[in-house]
């Protein structure tokens, strides 16, 4: 908690340190009411900066910060020291020479460390997060990640309740101590800034494996976790060695420690960490089985597991100067895990994946309030900059610099950025010089990627001419204002681009033969003329999504209808289907509006079923384009949000195409609901998420019958997939059968009330569900045993499932509005980075309907009247209103 307000901080104001520490010497003491904490760090000035305030002999003085420390002595060189100042959580030290040993011992308390940032306890065991600033909450230090040493850890605790210490690097000495405690010493060999730093204690159980690398080193691999866990890492370790050899493959890129250990923790902020050699994670990132989690948890294992793990280059090899560059480490990261997950699965299905990621979640955040670019110019509090924009929009900047280079010269980019900057800590700009350097390409203009935020739009407009045989589109971008940039000058936007015929085939374009062919689009209005064009065609622009831009071209419903059965671009078939959904969803949405009725248009319908019919069609591609657009990305591209229209107008569509294709959906599921052992393989991946589409859509008819089938489905299920699919079905087929619901929630609670990452799953779908998702319903799963305020996935299952419900959460009374208010003020006390992010749904009142709007806007003036907010909660909100 602020006393004064928070400011802002600069990327033109970054200044390199004053001192340098070269070794970092840690010893922790953990005890059950506090942690000793002693610092021997050896610090040297940093010559080539001549700025910073003076001390008495003509030396910068040495500013180390901290945050809720009590420091209890200072030494430097061996000796008392006392020339210092404990000022507004910084430790300012003067008279000092040109290289010193500093010596800190300072006592915190992580059992009441609520935060989870810093040295914090959960489940009983201890464990750390550092990024981005947690650092400060364990020791005084130059917490900024230019700032990289090699760190020593001494950890020492009770044997029975620890039996396992752990940190970075590789364990050098172990012993015992007297009362029944012991110690074991850590020695990372690589440079590392603070962030990186990370410890575990605990009573834990490990799975191990091993990896040999290219060049036939040995490494060790650990999966820790709690006993109860232990069966549940398998597919985490499979999916270690699989990152492990394609960033061998791809990257060239080798592990570099004899060791390399993942900690599983159920109380964390985000997803994971990639700490240098011991990796945290959250629980529901990285165990999973069968029985207890879905393919789309076994997806995100998988690909967390690589993130992470990839890190250990993009990240920790080759660091951030500063926090302004995030987007070095995560988009890039991002980057190599999307391509990794398409190479280990369906790469059509990833891209749909991302792509839906990126137009619902980061093209909202480019329109609101909190826009900024991937590289931002300031702020306030970096916690609130890890954000889709910095990771997903970060890795499709990162992904067009694939696209321009070819495959090649990005590797050879890649190699030369990983070999000059090794050790270091850069800036993008280092990046985007090193592919520069090594492909000879210009990407002068390209740079406008990472400084101008906001999300471009294509205005397309095209005409033949009969006579030339010439075929002519013209595309104008343009870019909306978003905070602090007014006015944006033009993207380079390779666009690609392919023509189909009357017939669906494909045009060829250039001399080449290609029928596919990238437009670097550079200027605000741009012409291209293609010639020897027999006859109209049809343009599929930007197919594979080419660039993250919004793409306005006067499609007529015939014509998506033929791309979706023509298009040989999987990525843009798809994306007709949306379309076409999308304009008759907007069309009721509209009628609604004007208090009129509208039935389903027809042609969608038909074209859904055609798709049902289609035998021809690959089972991941045929689930992807029966998939309507979610109720938030229908909320996105709308001009104005009508959220219970939204709700009510998917739905009749849903149910009219269910009732439509009912004999064909149900012959789908039967076919498809054969009993097999699980294996979380694409193709089987696809078997299932088509036959519990088809699940979806039938029991959104109110016919018991179809409801028999989910109910059959549930309690014959081998795996959670199935289960919880049939569990979702049941629960959204509405409250036709209460009872049904009631009884299956039940069941499924009974089954698995032990495994807290089930029960996240069965808090969300309730708190997301339109029928049951009540405000007084989400009071009773806030009461229920299985509910745990402490913990983040909890309050994001539940708070984040309600936020997400478009019919309760919007309520016309603005209830469900001050509820999420009380619990974020509530929540802000303990866990500012939670209670922040939480609040994001509000931030985007200005695009609801007057009445909603309204009600929203009332409910953040109310959180900014509040006194004593965290500069988490703070900035998101000053920047909101
Ligand atoms: N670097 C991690 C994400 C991360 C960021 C902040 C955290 O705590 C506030 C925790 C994790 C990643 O990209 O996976
Ligand atoms: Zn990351």
């Amino acid at each position: 908690m602020k006393d004064s307000q928070p400011k802002a901080i600069y990327l033109k104001d970054y200044q390199a340190p004053d001192y340098w520490i070269d070794q970092t010497n840690l010893t922790f003491d953990l005890y059950e009411d506090h942690t000793m904490v002693t610092s021997v760090l050896s610090i040297y000035r940093n010559l080539d900066n001549k700025s910073g305030k003076q001390g008495e002999d003509n030396l910068p003085e040495l500013v180390l910060v901290g945050d809720d420390l009590e420091l209890i002595s200072v030494e430097i060189d061996d000796k008392p020291f006392s020339d210092f100042k404990v000022e507004g959580g910084f430790l300012k030290i003067l008279s000092l020479k040109e290289s010193f040993t500093l010596k800190t011992v300072c006592r915190i308390n992580p059992q009441e460390n609520t935060s989870l940032e810093g040295l914090y306890k959960s489940n009983g065991m201890f464990c750390t997060q550092c990024e981005a600033e947690g650092f400060r909450k364990i020791t005084y230090y130059l917490d900024r990640p230019d700032v990289m040493s090699r760190f020593t850890t001494r950890i020492t605790a009770d044997k029975t309740a620890y039996p396992v210490l752990l940190s970075n690097g590789n364990d050098i000495e172990r012993g015992e101590l007297d009362d029944g405690r012991h110690y074991v010493t850590w020695e990372d060999p690589f440079k590392k800034p603070s962030y990186l730093f990370a410890l575990v204690a605990g009573d834990l159980q490990h799975v191990e494996d091993h990896f040999t690398t290219m060049s036939g080193r040995e490494v060790t691999l650990r999966i820790f976790t709690e006993a109860h866990n232990i069966d549940q890492c398998d597919h985490a370790m499979i999916s270690l060695k699989k990152s492990m050899k394609w960033d061998e493959e791809v990257y060239g890129r080798e592990y570099d420690l004899d060791i390399f250990m993942i900690v599983a923790v159920d109380h964390f902020n985000m997803g994971a960490m990639e700490n240098k050699g011991l990796n945290i994670f959250n629980s529901a990132c990285v165990l999973a089985s069968p029985e207890t989690a879905t393919d789309a948890r076994f997806q995100r294992v998988e690909a967390i597991v690589a993130h992470e793990y990839f890190h250990n280059w993009s990240g920790n090899r080759v660091t951030c100067r500063d926090w302004f560059q995030l987007s070095l480490k995560e988009g890039f990261t991002v980057f190599r895990d999307s391509e990794f997950s398409a190479d280990m699965n369906s790469r059509g299905v990833k891209r749909i994946e991302d792509v839906n990621v990126l137009r619902t979640a980061q093209f909202a955040e480019d329109a609101g309030p909190m826009a900024h670019p991937i590289r931002p110019e300031s702020f306030i509090e970096i916690s609130n900059f890890y954000t889709v924009t910095i990771y997903e929009k970060g890795a499709e900047v990162v992904r067009m610099i694939h696209g321009i280079l070819g495959a090649e010269a990005f590797r050879k980019g890649s190699d030369l950025y990983f070999e000059r900057h090794d050790g270091q800590a850069v800036t993008c700009e280092d990046f985007v010089k090193a592919m520069e350097d090594a492909s000879g390409r210009d990407l002068t203009q390209f740079r406008r990627w990472y400084s101008q935020a906001g999300t471009p739009v294509l205005n397309i407009t095209d005409e033949y001419n009969e006579d030339k045989k010439q075929y002519k589109l013209t595309i104008e971008q343009s870019c909306p204002a978003t905070p602090g940039q007014k006015e944006k000058e033009p993207f380079h936007i390779p666009v690609r681009l392919g023509l189909l015929d009357a017939e669906g085939d494909e045009l060829v374009l250039n001399e080449s033969g290609a029928t596919d062919q990238v437009l670097d689009v550079k200027q605000e209005k741009e012409v291209f003329a293609f010639d020897n064009i027999e006859e109209r065609p049809l343009p599929s622009i930007l197919r594979s999504f080419s660039a993250p831009v919004r793409v306005k071209y006067d499609y007529s419903r015939e014509d998506l209808l033929f791309l979706m059965e023509h298009d040989s671009d999987h990525f843009n078939r798809w994306d007709a289907g949306q379309r076409l959904a999308n304009s008759v969803i907007d069309e009721m949405v509209a009628a609604f509006e004007q208090g009129r009725e509208l039935s389903v248009d027809r042609s969608l319908i038909e074209a859904f079923g055609t798709v049902i019919n289609d035998e021809s069609l690959d089972l991941a591609v045929k689930a992807e384009m029966l998939s309507l657009p979610s109720e938030a990305s229908l909320a996105e591209q709308a001009v104005e949000v009508y959220p219970q229209f939204i709700h009510q107008a998917r739905q009749q569509v849903k149910k009219a195409i269910a009732e439509a294709h009912k004999d064909s959906l149900e012959a789908l599921w039967q076919s498809l609901n054969v009993h097999k052992p699980y294996r979380p393989e694409a193709e089987d991946i696809a078997e299932r998420t088509l036959k519990n589409t088809c699940l979806s859509y039938l029991t959104s008819i109110e016919d018991k019958a179809m409801l028999a089938l989910a109910e059959q489905q549930y309690h014959g299920a081998s795996n959670m997939t199935d289960r919880f699919a049939a569990l979702v079905s049941v629960i959204n087929a509405g409250n036709h059968d209460r009872e049904l619901i009631d009884e299956v929630l039940a069941d499924f609670l009974e089954l698995y009330h032990q495994d807290t990452n089930v029960m996240d799953q069965w808090l969300s779908v309730q708190a997301a569900s339109p029928s049951l998702g009540t405000l007084e319903h989400i009071l009773t799963l806030m009461q229920h045993e299985v509910f745990d305020e402490t913990s983040p996935n909890k309050l994001r299952s539940v708070l984040g499932g309600f936020a997400g419900n478009m019919k309760q959460f919007h309520r016309t009374d603005g209830l469900g509005y001050e509820f999420l208010t009380d619990q974020l003020l509530d929540l802000d006390k303990k866990n500012p980075q939670i209670a922040s992010r939480l609040m994001t749904p509000l931030t985007r009142w200005r695009k609801f309907e007057p009445g909603c709007r309204e009600r929203m806007r009332k409910a953040l003036e109310r959180i900014k009247a509040t006194p004593g907010l965290s500069s988490d909660v703070y900035e998101v909100v000053t920047k909101s209103l």
